[in-house]
C-alpha cells in the first residue's frame, strides 16, 4: 500500500475537486461537438495542475512529481478522458524539456508552459508508427541552422488553434538507425510549420490530433534538444514517463466506469429488485474493481521508480499495457450493466466505453509494450 505525502494527497483533491465538479458536467457535450476544453484548460492552469512540475521560478507550481501527476491525471480521466489526455501529453512535453533542455530553452518555453501554452511530442509518423525507428522526416544542416521536412501524423495537443511548441524526432544522419536521430524542439510560430489534417475520433474527441508539416522550417542549433543523435533515446526516455501518464489515465477511466456501474446496477430494478443484488453483477464489479486496482498499482511502481531516478522502462510498459486493457475490460463491463441503456449517448458510459478503446494504443499499442517487457525480461 502507498504512503503518499501530504502535498500529494492535496493536489489529488484540487484535481478531484475540479474534474467532480467541473469538468463532468462538460464532457457529454465536449465529446459531442468535439470541440477543445479550453474552459478546462484554464481552470487547471488557475489550480496549478497543469503546470505542477514545473519550477517556481518558470512560474511553475514546483512540484515535479511523478505520483502527484499520475493522481492529478487519474482523478481528471474519471470525469474527462480528452482533458486528461490533453495534460498529459502537456506533462510529457514538459518533462522532456526539463530532463534535457538547456537553462537557455527551459527560459524561452517553461514559462509560457506554465502558463497554459500547451506543448506536444512529435514522433509519430504515417510510415513509422510501432516502428518509430522508420522516421523520414529530416533535419539537414545548412550553416548554423538546421532545415527541417516532414510529416508528423497523429499529434496529440496540436489543432487550428491548439499547441505551442514540440519536441520533433527527425533524421539528422540518415542510414545508422536509430543513432542517427535528433531531437529538437519546434515553436508553431516558426516559419514552415502548420496543422495538417485534424483528425476526427472515435473518443476523446475533445482532446486534439492533428498532423504536424513541417516545411524548409529553419532552426537554429541551439533548438537541438539534448545531443546529436539522441533523438530516439529521448523519445523513448520521454515515453517511459508518457506510458505512465496514459496509465493513470487508463485507471481513471477504469475507476470511472466502475462508479457509473455501481451506480446504475443500484438504480435499475428488474425482477423486483435493483441488478446489484445479483451475483452475477457482483461477481462483474468484483473482476472490474480487481483489475482497475491492479493496473493503480501497477501504475504507481512505476511512477514511484521514475520518482526516483529509477529504471522503469519495463514497469512503465507493464502498468499502460495492463491499465489499457483494464480501462477496455472495465467500460465493457460497465456497458454490459447498462444494458439497452449503455449502449445509447445518454449515459456517460458510451463515450467512456469509446474514450477507454485508445489507451489500447497511443504512445505504443498493448503489442509493443509486450515487446518491450519480453526483451527486458530476456536481456
Ligand atoms: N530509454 C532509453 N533508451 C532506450 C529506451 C528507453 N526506454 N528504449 C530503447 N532505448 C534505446 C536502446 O537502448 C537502443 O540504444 P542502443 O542502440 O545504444 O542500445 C535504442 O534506443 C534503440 O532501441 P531498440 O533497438 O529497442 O529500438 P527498436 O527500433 O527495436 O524499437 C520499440 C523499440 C518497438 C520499443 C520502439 O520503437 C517503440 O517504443 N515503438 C512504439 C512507439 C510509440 O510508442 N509510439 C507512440 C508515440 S506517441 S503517440
Amino acid at each position: 500500500m502507498y504512503t503518499f505525502t501530504e502535498d500529494q494527497l492535496s493536489i489529488q483533491e484540487v484535481a478531484r475537486d475540479i474534474a467532480q465538479n467541473q469538468l463532468k458536467a462538460l464532457a457529454d457535450e465536449i465529446d459531442k461537438t468535439g470541440r477543445f476544453p479550453e474552459e478546462n484548460l484554464n481552470l487547471l492552469v488557475e489550480a496549478q495542475l497543469l503546470q505542477l512540475s514545473i519550477p517556481e521560478e518558470y512560474g511553475g507550481a514546483g512540484m515535479d512529481d511523478e505520483i502527484a501527476k499520475a493522481l492529478v491525471v487519474m482523478e481528471l480521466a474519471k470525469c474527462c478522458a480528452a482533458t486528461a489526455e490533453i495534460v498529459d501529453v502537456h506533462y510529457l512535453s514538459t518533462d522532456i524539456l526539463m530532463r534535457k533542455g538547456t537553462d537557455a530553452q527551459k527560459a524561452q518555453y517553461l514559462p509560457e508552459a506554465a502558463k497554459g501554452k500547451l506543448g506536444g511530442f512529435a514522433l509519430t509518423e504515417p510510415g513509422a508508427g510501432s516502428d518509430a525507428a522508420g522516421m523520414k522526416t529530416r533535419a539537414v544542416k545548412d550553416g548554423s541552422d538546421y532545415v527541417i521536412n516532414g510529416t508528423k501524423c497523429f499529434i496529440s495537443n496540436l489543432g487550428p488553434n491548439e499547441g505551442n511548441h514540440f519536441v520533433v524526432i527527425a533524421v539528422t544522419e540518415p542510414g545508422i538507425g536509430t543513432k542517427g536521430t535528433t531531437a529538437f524542439l519546434v515553436d508553431r510560430s516558426m516559419k514552415g510549420v502548420s496543422c495538417g489534417k485534424t483528425e476526427d475520433k472515435m473518443g476523446i474527441r475533445g482532446a486534439a490530433v492533428s498532423e504536424l508539416i513541417l516545411e524548409d522550417v529553419r532552426v537554429p542549433e541551439s533548438a537541438v534538444l539534448g545531443k546529436l543523435g539522441e533523438g530516439f533515446k529521448i523519445a523513448m526516455m520521454g515515453l517511459d514517463g508518457g506510458r505512465i501518464g496514459i496509465a493513470s489515465q487508463a485507471c481513471g477511466v477504469a475507476f470511472g466506469a466502475i462508479d457509473e456501474a455501481i451506480k446504475y446496477a443500484g438504480q435499475r430494478v428488474q425482477f423486483g429488485k435493483p441488478i446489484s443484488a445479483n451475483q452475477g453483477i457482483q461477481w462483474y464489479l468484483a473482476d472490474m474493481a480487481t483489475r482497475a486496482e491492479a493496473a493503480w498499482a501497477l501504475t504507481l511502481k512505476a511512477a514511484s521508480l521514475r520518482q526516483q531516478g529509477l529504471p522503469c522502462t519495463k514497469e512503465a510498459a507493464m502498468a499502460k499495457y495492463y491499465a489499457g486493457e483494464a480501462a477496455c475490460f472495465c467500460c465493457d463491463l460497465a456497458l454490459q450493466i447498462h444494458g439497452g441503456y449503455g449502449y445509447m449517448k445518454d449515459y456517460a458510459i458510451e463515450r467512456m466505453y469509446r474514450d477507454a478503446r485508445i489507451m489500447r494504443i497511443y504512445e505504443g499499442t498493448s503489442e509493443v509494450q509486450k515487446m518491450v517487457i519480453g526483451r527486458m525480461l530476456i536481456n
